[in-house]
């Protein structure tokens, strides 16, 4: 009875929901007579008569043509209705099938230029003076506070002039997006391309407060009189997929995008060249926001300040975040840096990994797992003598394979990149094709499809054995270490570990959530089940912190002194073992042996944590001490490195020459002691991967 009610239940929902998304058809092409909009050939010639009576769920599917707004005003704009379907890229009837559907062919175009006068120019600044462009429409296409129902699909939006004065942030409306604003809401737009439009803000786009997500689209030739020659994203949320920002221009900071205003930009496949801003941020600038960037292009973008490619925060110094991961940099010049942060927001806010950066203006001092000597890339670009950026292929060379884009094919080089297979051992590789060696590359096209493939001399397998992991045509113990390390991933318990900043660690299952040594915590999260304290120094043993986490079950656990000051909880010892369920608990010793603040006698302790599939170290206040030798198995090891109360870095290098970890991640640096150097002399100098957390990060294990 209760599932035949479940399914009239979900009947009725499903009706609801197709209530509303089934709409009519709506016909727009240049060629009908002009009618219904019912058929082709009854088809509205104008867009904007299409717009005036499309509904929710209706879908318009435009022929190639050139489309004006409405009214011959320069405040005229297609007002895209929420939950409205626009796709352009159509034969329509000047071609033998009408349905006949090609984007790059059957160019849609939403054009600004009421007058059909507009001229083209040779820099993009040329557009804000430009007299053919004076009467042109401020705003090509608006969208108020649309769902992700609304898609724009197969566009190539132009001419937008926005010259009117105002404040953007105060009013949302003049100021910038010469070819689109977006206030509020989430549409979709794919296969669109933005073309010579200008604004004072966003050449092309002005997204205030809203959350659009962009796939496949092109930035080219747009222009801003201040800053984001293509894209400001103002407070919101807004998603760049397989998109290409090129040679955009910014008179202030952000040649290509700008990121403001607590807003959160993410970036993915992207490709950003041949952006110039006089300002901040040849390619992008974020003031006050979060940036996350993957399997991105940074190839000669150009700064008249700082950040050739990236510019990370400005002289008021409000909160930014970047993670830079698996991205290619190159060609890209400022005054000074390619990727740039203000003073006041150092690392970790800021988080670079498998990047290869080579070849700019001047050099980036980052961790490990990058690279910042020759990729040997399948084509470098190059400035030509006019200054302009040539771009180049940045697939890897490989003797045993290469991805050929032009050629839509694979290729054999004579040398091999050593960017292959230089990745993390423990990330998996993802869709890189065999042979991939076991062990992801570093760079734009690492972990995908187009990955360059691993070369062991011999050329290709004659046979593919079973077994050989890496495919260098033998199956011997590399393949079984490469298997030993990846054999956890698929684990159905995934165990979570985040940085806290100092010694301060969160670790949690779906079953159980464990902080150690909570310090400096902002918020009341209020969810451990456990608080392990390594000792009783007040940077370890915050009673104020452990109120923020704990809720009504928590329990500490921690050496005796501790225990009696918080007044509950569970003493543990060096040595001993304590199984909570979930969780087993084994405490190691941590002391001094050429110092006096944390003496052996206190029985002060360091922490292995077993939870499901994996051993965590993490090894409280302690130097590099014997009991090391013995913890067995390590997943992961976190280690101090700040010296003068623990191990220097170099100290803890060497003791990951005792635990052999398979990751070792460094602590006690960055707040009371020690600094982001000493984490990275510790990356060089260790025996095993590291990773060099930003505080709040968290990663899978
Ligand atoms: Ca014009
Ligand atoms: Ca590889
Ligand atoms: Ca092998």
């Amino acid at each position: 009875m209760k599932k035949a009610r479940t399914i009239l239940f979900a009947v009725v929902i499903l009706s609801v929901c197709c209530e509303l998304v089934i709409g009519k058809v709506i016909y727009v092409d240049p060629s009908a007579s002009g009618g219904t909009g019912a058929t082709w050939q009854d088809a509205f010639t104008q867009l904007h008569a299409a717009l005036a009576v499309a509904k929710a769920g209706d879908v318009i599917l435009v022929a190639a043509g050139t489309y004006r707004p409405a009214q011959q005003v320069r405040t005229a704009t297609f007002t895209i209705p929420s939950g409205v379907v626009i796709r352009g890229g159509y034969a329509g009837l000047a071609g033998p099938d009408p349905n006949a559907r090609d984007v790059g062919r059957y160019r849609t175009v939403l054009s600004g230029d009421l007058a059909g006068n507009d001229v083209t120019v040779a820099d993009p600044c040329q557009l804000w003076t430009e007299p053919s462009r004076m009467e042109n429409a401020y705003n090509v296409v608006t969208l108020n506070n649309a769902d992700p129902s609304t898609i724009l699909d197969g566009l190539v939006i132009t001419g937008g002039l926005e010259t009117r004065t105002g404040n953007p942030r105060l009013d949302g409306g003049p100021g910038g997006g010469g070819g689109m604003v977006i206030n509020g809401g989430n549409p979709t737009i794919l296969d669109c391309s933005f073309v010579s439009n200008a604004g004072r803000s966003g050449g092309a786009i002005l997204c205030i407060n809203a959350g659009p997500r962009m796939s496949r689209c092109r930035f080219e030739g747009n222009y801003a009189l201040t800053e984001a020659g293509a894209v400001v994203a103002k407070a919101g949320d807004l998603t760049l997929e397989d998109c290409q920002v090129v040679g955009n221009v910014a008179g202030t900071d952000g040649g290509g995008l700008v990121n403001r205003d607590s807003a959160r930009l993410s970036l993915k496949g992207c490709s950003i060249a041949g952006n110039r801003s006089s300002g901040h941020g040849g390619g992008i600038f974020a003031h006050n926001g979060t940036v996350t960037i993957d399997h991105c292009i940074f190839a000669g973008n150009k700064a008249g300040a700082n950040g050739g490619a990236i510019k990370i925060g400005d002289a008021f110094g409000a909160a930014d975040r970047l993670s830079l991961n698996f991205c290619t940099v190159t060609g890209n010049i400022a005054r000074v840096g390619v990727v740039h942060w203000q003073g006041a927001l150092l690392p970790p806010s800021v988080s670079i990994t498998h990047c290869i950066i080579w070849a700019n203006s001047d050099q980036l001092t980052v961790g490990a797992r990058n690279w910042s000597s020759d990729p040997v890339f399948a084509n470098s670009g190059h400035w030509d003598q006019e200054g302009r950026w040539i771009d180049g292929d940045y697939h890897l060379k490989s003797q045993a394979g290469r991805w050929d884009p032009a050629g839509q094919t694979w290729v054999q080089d004579d040398v091999t990149s050593p960017c292959i297979d230089a990745g993390d051992p423990l990330l998996p590789v993802g869709e890189e094709p065999f042979p991939n060696g076991g062990i992801v590359n570093i760079g734009a096209y690492a972990g995908t499809w187009q990955a360059s493939k691993s070369y062991f001399g011999n050329g290709p397998c004659q046979t593919i054995l079973a077994g050989d992991i890496n495919g260098d045509c033998k199956v011997d113990a590399m393949d079984l270490q490469l298997l030993a390390l990846h054999w956890l991933e698929d684990h159905k318990e995934k165990v979570h570990l985040q940085w806290l900043g100092h010694s301060a660690f969160k670790i949690w299952t779906s079953q159980v959530v464990i902080y150690v040594d909570p310090y400096k915590i902002s918020g009341s999260p209020g969810d451990a089940t456990y608080v392990l304290c390594s000792h009783s120094h007040g940077d370890h043993y915050s009673p104020g912190d452990i109120a923020k986490v704990a809720g009504p079950g928590t329990q500490l656990i921690g050496p005796a002194d501790v225990i009696s000051s918080y007044g509950k909880g569970i003493v543990l010892t060096p040595g001993q073992s304590l199984d909570l369920g979930a969780v087993r608990l084994i405490g190691v010793r941590a002391c001094n042996t050429n110092k006096t603040n944390h003496p052996k006698a206190n029985n002060w302790l360091g922490f292995v944590i077993e939870i499901p599939g994996k051993r965590i170290y993490h090894a409280g206040d302690t130097d590099l001490i014997d009991e090391m030798k013995g913890l067995g198995l390590i997943d992961v090891a976190m280690l101090p490195v700040g010296g003068t109360y623990t191990m220097n870095a170099t100290e803890a290098a060497t003791a990951t020459t005792h635990i052999q970890p398979r990751l070792a991640i460094p602590m006690h640096w960055g707040t009371i002691v020690g600094s982001l150097a000493d984490a990275q002399t510790f990356a060089q100098k260790a025996a095993c991967p590291v990773q060099i957390m930003s505080v709040g990060q968290t990663i899978e294990l």
